[in-house]
């Protein structure tokens, strides 16, 4: 695959090599430099290779772990304007509230003066709460800027009595502190300059174009973020609108300024950057191929708003993280500095807690990569390969009742097990379907316990097939059929439900598109099957069964495609213990399109 974007078109020696033959290939040359055409029109880029990507991703995939940190003017008032709450998320306010320009400056900006701000202590507790980073607002969609702008006055040093260029304390702090320095800078939205994007309610704005803006502010700050702040790890673009060429190039050659600075996907909608941003949520499956990082604040609002005790538990921070890091991704937790410029003791109590798991727990964190299994009804695994072997990290958060945790499908050969938090050794019992690990009775920690398993090797798990449960049912769902979309084609599909078990097939409209399951059964005989399903129109008929062996099926209406019914369709002789397939294909001629949630087999 190749990488597009990413590397300045100064860039090292081989990515200026491979942005020469490039270049060669597509004949575009400039100014000496070559710049290789992006199929997006318009866009010049040069070329990074896997490698040099890889390499400067190296230590932000290490890191697993950054401090997000939304700090700006509307902090003074925590959200809160002429006694009012009007927004949910507090960066907001001035926009939610409609406030003039000349407003927001006397009851916010003049008022600016977090005189209890110590940018040592407060990345101090970054790195206590096990943090590798930290990416600080420079400028929000506000426009007020939070360092000692040269473009514009609007800025922490010449507008409010605090007078002290914050982003200069904590980049130093940073560096003093061995924590990775980044700025976030919303590159399109400014609600103050005239030229900005997003005020549309003072009507004394004297509006000049969006390339002026870039031109005047938004291109020299973040030449001057850039150039005057030391090594800036990260900069973290926000909510891209459509811009031409020119702005868009003035604001992504800023960051060649700093050559191996990460950038994330939010500079332009089709710039994918160097990672893959998700906002406030996890993904429930890693997006496939690239770096990936999910931002989120610790509790509801991103600035800090005074009403908001939204704290999210220490519990769902660590298995958050744990969570993101199983997926091979990395977690950008948001706090909200207030106007004195210290944080609540609720999101500080949170930062030490996670720092005390994270002593005696980061090296199943740090460096990882994601869960070799499927799921684990008991928590998330991350991993670590090495040549001669690989580290399996176990996070516990259910911790079994029978003192069993089974690792399902593993097939190599444990070399060690042991239990993180003391070391204490765990015996293991291998067997064709996995290997069971052997549990003291007491969790050592009731969030997540981390038990460590080295296999020598490299990983080998088997698939492992669902089976009947001990009341000799087997459910089949949604989300595990194989759909065979008439290898391609987009007629059969799994439509998630919000729950998983309201996830079903639909759109299947094509009598070609067929579905099929396999599981185990150990316990051969007659299985009845029932199926949860929604049929619109009157009758629809299909057949049904293991391969060679399909029965034809008649269905009747349910009422609309939404009413799911649960009917009996069969009965299966299987009459071997061993691997089965379960199919369901359209009888053509006389098929109108079911919704399927699953199919349950009960022994008879
Ligand atoms: O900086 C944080 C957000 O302010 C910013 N991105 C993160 C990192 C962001 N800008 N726009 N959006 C996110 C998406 C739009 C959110 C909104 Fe709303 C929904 C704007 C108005 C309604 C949330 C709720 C913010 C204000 C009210």
């Amino acid at each position: 695959m190749r990488k597009l974007i990413l590397n300045p078109i100064h860039g090292s020696g081989a990515a200026a090599r491979v942005a020469l033959a490039m270049g060669l290939l597509l004949g575009s040359f400039s100014c000496g430099n070559v710049i290789a055409e992006d199929p997006q029109p318009g866009w010049t880029f040069i070329k990074e290779t896997p490698e040099e990507h890889a390499a400067k991703m190296e230590w932000w995939n290490t890191a697993r772990f950054g401090m997000f940190v939304h700090w700006g003017v509307y902090s003074v008032t925590g959200g809160e304007y002429r006694g009012k709450m009007p927004t949910n998320s507090a960066e907001w306010m001035m926009n939610k509230a409609r406030i003039p320009i000349a407003d927001y400056r006397t009851e916010n900006v003049d008022k600016f003066n977090p005189t209890e701000f110590d940018a040592d202590a407060f990345v101090g507790l970054a790195k206590e709460a096990g943090m590798k980073y930290l990416v600080i607002t420079a400028k929000h969609h506000d426009g007020f800027s939070m360092f000692g702008s040269k473009a514009s006055p609007y800025n922490v040093v010449d507008a409010t009595p605090f007078k002290r260029d914050i982003m200069r304390e904590l980049a130093e702090a940073c560096k003093a502190q061995g924590i990775r320095f980044g700025f976030y800078y919303s590159q399109c939205q400014d609600w103050h300059h005239p030229g900005g994007i997003g005020n549309n309610w003072d009507k004394t704005i004297q509006r000049v174009s969006f390339d002026e803006y870039v031109r005047e502010k938004a291109a020299p700050e973040i030449r001057q973020l850039l150039t005057e702040y030391g090594p800036i790890s990260i900069f973290w673009w926000d909510t891209p609108r459509d811009m031409s060429k020119e702005a868009f190039d003035s604001l992504h050659s800023g960051t060649d300024l700093q050559p191996g600075i990460i950038t994330n996907d939010r500079l332009g909608e089709e710039y994918a950057g160097d990672h893959k941003t998700f906002e406030r949520k996890i993904p429930s499956e890693a997006p496939v191929g690239v770096d990936w990082e999910v931002c989120m604040p610790i509790s509801g609002s991103w600035g800090y708003k005074k009403s908001d005790r939204d704290f999210k538990s220490s519990e769902t921070l660590i298995r958050n993280l744990a969570d993101i890091a199983s997926k091979g991704g990395n977690y950008l937790l948001n706090v909200s500095p207030t106007g004195a410029g210290t944080l609540l003791p609720e999101a500080t109590e949170r930062l030490k807690t996670i720092g005390k798991w994270m002593k005696v727990n980061g090296e199943s964190i740090y460096g990882t990569t994601a869960s070799p299994f499927e799921e684990l009804e008991w928590g998330r695994c991350t991993k670590k390969e090495f040549a001669r072997g690989t580290t399996l990290y176990l996070h516990v958060f259910d911790w079994p009742k029978d003192g069993k945790l089974f690792l399902p499908g593993l097939q190599n050969k444990v070399e060690q097990a042991y239990l993180m938090a003391d070391w204490q050794a765990l015996n293991t019992q291998s067997s064709d379907l996995g290997v069971e690990v052997s549990l003291p009775e007491q969790a050592p920690d009731e969030i997540n316990s981390v038990v460590v398993v080295n296999v020598s090797g490299a990983l080998e798990i088997k698939p492992v097939l669902p089976t009947p449960n001990e009341d000799g049912t087997l459910t089949l769902s949604a989300d595990m059929a194989y759909i065979h979309n008439n290898e391609g084609g987009e007629q059969a599909s799994v439509r998630e439900g919000r729950r998983r078990e309201a996830s079903s097939i639909g759109n299947w409209s094509d009598e070609n598109a067929w579905v099929e399951w396999s599981f185990r059964i150990d316990s051969p005989g007659r299985y009845e099957v029932s199926a949860e399903f929604s049929l619109q129109d009157e009758k629809s008929r299909f057949r049904l069964g293991q391969p060679g062996q399909l029965q034809t099926v008649e269905v009747t209406s349910t009422g609309t495609a939404r009413d799911f019914t649960t009917k009996s369709l069969a009965t299966l002789n299987i009459d071997e213990a061993g691997d089965c397939i379960l199919q369901i294909k359209p009888e053509k001629g006389s098929w109108s399109p079911i919704g399927l949630r699953k199919l349950v087999l009960t022994k008879q």
